[in-house]
This record gives C-alpha cells, structure tokens and sequence, in this order.
C-alpha cells in the first residue's frame, strides 16, 4: 500500500525563492499566505449558486464544484490511501472531472502533474518516474486509442504507481471509476471542514506544470500555492474576469494559458462559469458561445485562425457574447491581430506567457496599435525583465535581445533538474526564456524570435533535441540528424528531420514515424517531413547550423499548403 512507497519529498527537488523576496512578494500582497484551494472556496462562498463549470450535459455550481471537490480530495485519502505530497499524472481532455480532480488536489495538498491528452507511453513513463507519482488520471479511450490499456502497462512497469483513475466506459476491473468518485457527498460540511483544518502550506508545490522542452524530455516546474493563486488571480484582474464572466475553455486544460492565465481558475476565483469543450473544432465552439453567452475565449494562433476563418465564411452572429479573445503560445502575425476585431466583433488580447512563469499581456484599453502589434507587457509589477546580448548585457530598447525574467510567479529552477538549472537559470536566478525579443520605449515587448532550440507546432512545443536523441535510439540508419522548425500556413512549425544515412541504407518518413510508433512516442512530436543529406553544416565551432537548416527548408517548401510529404 501507499505507506511502503518510499517516495522522495518534493521539498527536496524544488528550487525556493530566496526569503527576502518571498517576504516582499508577502508584502506586496502577491503571495496570501493561503492555500489556492482555500481561495477557490473562499470564491465559491461568496457565488454558491451561480453556475461554475459546464461540461456537455453537466452543469456544476460553485457550491456542487468544491463540495465534490471536498468530497473527492476525502476519497483519494480514504480510500486510495494517497497522502499529501504524493503526486498524480493528469492526462485528461477538458471534462468536468479533470476540474474537479485538480480542486480536490489542491485541497489536499496532492499534487497533479499536468500531463496532454496527446502524451503515450514515452512522455508519460517519465513524467511518472520523475515526479514518483502515486496515481494515473486517463479517458478510457480518446480519439480511439485506448489509454486505460496504456495507463495499465505504465502502472505495470513502474515502482510507484499503484492507481490507474478514469473517466468514461469502461472501467476495467482494478481501474478506478473518478467519475463516480467526484460525487456529491452525503455531508458536505462535514468533508469540508476536514480540508479546512489541515490546508496545505501556501509555499508548498501546488501543481507541476510541464516545460515546453528544450532538452530530452519535459521538465516539471513547480508551481506554489502562493505563487500560483497570484499567477491565476492578478490575470484575473487585468482581463476584467468577475461574477458576469463566461469563459470557454477549449484548449488542452493542464496548460498555464487555460488553466490559469486566467483561465479556469482565474475565472473560479472570481465566481464566473467554465465552459469545457474538449476541441477547438470552429462549428461546435461557435455554437457553444452562442448557447452559453460565453464572454472570454482562449486560442493559439493557429486555431483563432480558423475561427477567423470561419467567420468570414459563415458570419459572426453567434460570437455576440464574445467580449474577449485572447491569443498566445505563438507569434500571432500582425496581420491577422488586425483581423480580429472586424471579423470577430470583440478585443484582442496577445499573451505571451510560459508555464516557468511570466506573463506578459496585452491591456484591454491599449490603443488597437498595442494589441495588434506587439506581444504585451508583464502583469505584475514584481515581474523583472531583462534584455540581454550574447554576454548577458543589457540591450537598448527597440533591439533585439534575450529575455531574462524573475519575479513573484516565475520559481527558480525546474523540479530535480540540478544540471539543466544550471543552463535555464543565472546564479542570481534570472530563467533564461531562450525567446528573443524587443523592448519599445513603451514597455511592450515584441517576439522576434528564440534562440532556444525548440519547435512550436501550433502553439505546442516539441524539443529538438528530444526528436534527435530519438532517431539516435531507434534509427540504426542514421550516422547523424538535425531536427528543425518549418514554416507552415496552419501550424506556424512542424518538425522536420534532416538525416546523414550510414553508407548502404535507407531511411523513408514512414520508417521514421513507425518507430517513434512502436517507441510510443506522442505524434505531434513526430517529424513531418524528412531531407536526407550527404553531410549537415556546422557552425565555426562545430556544432551543426540549425539556423542554416531552417533557411534551407523554407527556402525547399516555399509556402506550399500541406507541407507533409
Ligand atoms: C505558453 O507557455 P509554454 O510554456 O507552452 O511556452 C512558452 C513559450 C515562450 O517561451 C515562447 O517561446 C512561446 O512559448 N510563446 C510565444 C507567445 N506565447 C508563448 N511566442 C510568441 N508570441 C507569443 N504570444 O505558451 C503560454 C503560457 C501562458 C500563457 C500563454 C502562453
């Protein structure tokens, strides 16, 4: 049973702020000194029945959303036996249960690791292992691959997983049905004033939050209590979230953009509704606004381009509630930002954010040049900001350079990840984002670029190295690789894989992809296209000139729709 699990607690792997900015931030008010799942309750309190979240057919109010909360947080304990500090994968769609499963964590000081839908057994088998999780969170079949079966072999080969937890038919013997374990209780003071008495501490890890990824695999970035109810509720604040507030949650629900930036708890904590919908598919979000007066929604760019697009063609009547929508994870063109407001009918807001912290945003009364033009500027005025050259100087305003941040809601470093620290983080603590941007004299910053070798596929982000450390394990044909960006109407990115071949062999993309298949790698990280060379330039100092690789790809594909071969 769980007691016998020797796991290692997270305090030892989490890099702390040091005590005199958390005592600032603690001043500042920033930090509360509370628990986030308390401010969710405190929030429920004050709106019990307005309506909270809404997921097809089920409707929760605020009060039925934390007393299940409450309720389930009891029968984790009680009847799983898990224990505060122990951790649990969270691989579910937008559903209601994945919000009430992250509540209930919150309440009991359980901490979920926010895995995608869209992760297998690669990704997952390491979140697990790395985070020493207790427990797995799966749709019994999604898109229909079947994650039970695959929860089932992970929890089978790993030493610490003991709980497989899903959502939808079947539940197969020895799986937990979660559905039936988020309801309602019997006595809901009763399970609320359990949680009530032993709240987690406020610098305690609240949620992992996954990395983009620059290196093999995602790294996990803790996110606090303190830190992230001021991530979720300062974003609340600046968008202008409250009572009246509706907010369509459609993209991938355990990223930080639609979790909290503001998002779904940003939304909770000023007692309006979530709206879950599971895709960003145009007809049915389109539908959904109009039926649930949504008032803010949540895009990358590639997918407010096709609600763009669709509305050019269909009309926007249905968007009438839509007051706000706001875009990031990628560079959104400035042509398209120009778009927004005629074609749509409501603001454009463009955040540029990242899951290790800072937040910049566009301000809802910035002249229509700001928001269509630039990238925005940090939310908190704790947010520190540097734009540095290849020396770590600072640069004028208006020239390029890489951002450095620190600030209230931006840790220290990644979860157990000592060397990759070292890299990420100055000694003083600067998070070296790897993005390449601009200061205008007005304090708005403009994404030129990265200098991080990372691929951003419609908004998720795929590691080049770990596409490459891939074709090395599982490739026997490859002498060496490249993995690089490139260019795509819908996506912005997709990867493709340059390749030197071992003298007599062949290698075709279909050999690539059923590899990274048979591996159970997750496909959005798979290459979509494959160049085979005789050799790959480097740069003066020996490393291979990805930079000259990106302009050679382009320069092959130029702007050809459907770019896979
Ligand atoms: C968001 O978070 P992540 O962790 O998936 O990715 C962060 C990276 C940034 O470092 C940057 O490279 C890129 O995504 N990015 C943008 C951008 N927003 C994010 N690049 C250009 N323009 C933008 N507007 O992507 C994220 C987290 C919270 C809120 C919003 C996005």
């Amino acid at each position: 049973m769980t007691s016998s699990r020797a796991i290692t607690p997270i305090a030892e792997g989490v890099v702390p702020w040091p005590d005199d900015l958390a005592q600032l931030y603690t001043e500042r008010g920033w930090w509360r000194g509370a628990a986030l799942g308390a401010e969710l309750l405190a929030a429920a309190d004050a709106h019990p029945d307005a309506g909270a979240l809404v997921d097809g057919d089920v409707r929760l109010t605020h009060r039925s959303l934390v007393a299940r909360a409450d309720a389930l947080a009891g029968r984790l304990v009680d009847d799983l036996g898990l224990q505060r500090e122990d951790r649990i994968v969270v691989q579910l769609p937008n559903c209601w249960e994945f919000v009430v499963l992250t509540v209930a964590c919150l309440r009991a000081g359980i901490v979920p690791v926010m895995a995608l839908p869209a992760h297998r057994q690669h990704e997952l088998g390491h979140l697990a292992a790395h985070s020493e999780s207790a427990a797995l969170a799966v749709p019994a079949t999604l898109r229909g691959f079947d994650h039970a079966e695959m929860a089932e072999e992970l929890r089978a080969g790993s030493d610490t997983l003991e709980h497989v937890l899903v959502v939808g038919d079947p539940v197969r013997p020895g799986h937990v049905d979660l559905t039936a374990l988020c309801a309602e209780p019997d006595d809901p003071a009763a399970v609320r004033a359990r949680w009530d008495a032993e709240q987690p501490s406020s610098r305690s890890v609240a949620v992992f939050l996954l990395s983009g990824g620059t290196t093999g695999l995602p790294k996990l970035i803790a996110r606090t209590h303190d830190d992230y109810a001021y991530n979720a509720r300062a974003s609340a604040e600046l968008c202008g979230l409250g009572p009246d507030t509706v907010y369509l949650g459609t993209l991938p629900a355990s990223h930080n953009f639609p979790l909290a930036c503001p998002g779904i708890l940003g939304t909770l904590l000023t007692g309006g509704r979530v709206v879950m919908l599971p895709s960003p598919e145009p007809e049915r979000v389109f539908a959904t606004i109009a039926a649930e007066g949504v008032t803010v929604a949540t895009a990358v760019p590639a997918v407010a381009q096709r609600w763009l697009a669709h509305a050019t063609e269909h009309g926007a009547e249905q968007l009438r509630t839509l007051q706000l929508l706001q875009v990031g994870g990628a560079r959104l063109a400035d042509e398209v930002a120009r778009t927004v407001r005629p074609v749509l009918g409501c603001t454009l807001q463009q955040v540029f954010g990242m899951a290790e912290g800072l937040l910049n945003y566009t301000r809802l009364d910035d002249p229509e040049n700001v928001i269509c033009t630039t990238q925005g500027r940090p939310m908190s005025p704790g947010d520190e900001v540097r734009v540095v050259d290849e020396l770590d100087r600072d640069v004028p305003d208006d020239t390029p350079g890489a951002l450095l941040t620190r600030g209230p809601y931006t840790p220290r470093g990644y979860y157990r990840a000592p060397e990759q620290n070292a890299r990420a983080f100055t000694p003083d603590g600067w998070y070296r984002s790897g993005d390449v941007v601009r200061r205008r004299p007005d304090g708005n910053l403009v994404v030129e670029g990265r200098d991080k070798d990372m691929i951003n596929r419609g908004g998720e982000k795929i590691s080049a190295e770990a596409v490459e450390n891939l074709a090395y394990q599982l490739l026997p044909q490859v002498a060496s690789v490249a993995a690089v960006a490139m260019p795509d109407t819908q996506l912005g990115e997709r990867v493709c894989l340059y390749a030197v071949l071992k003298p007599g062999t062949a290698l075709t993309l279909g050999d690539v992809r059923q590899a990274l298949a048979r591996a159970g790698v997750a496909t959005f990280t798979w290459p979509e296209h494959l160049e085979i060379v005789d050799e790959l330039r480097t740069t003066k100092v020996g490393k291979i000139d990805k930079k000259a690789l990106r302009e050679d790809i382009a320069a092959r594909l130029p702007a050809r729709e459907d770019p896979r071969s």
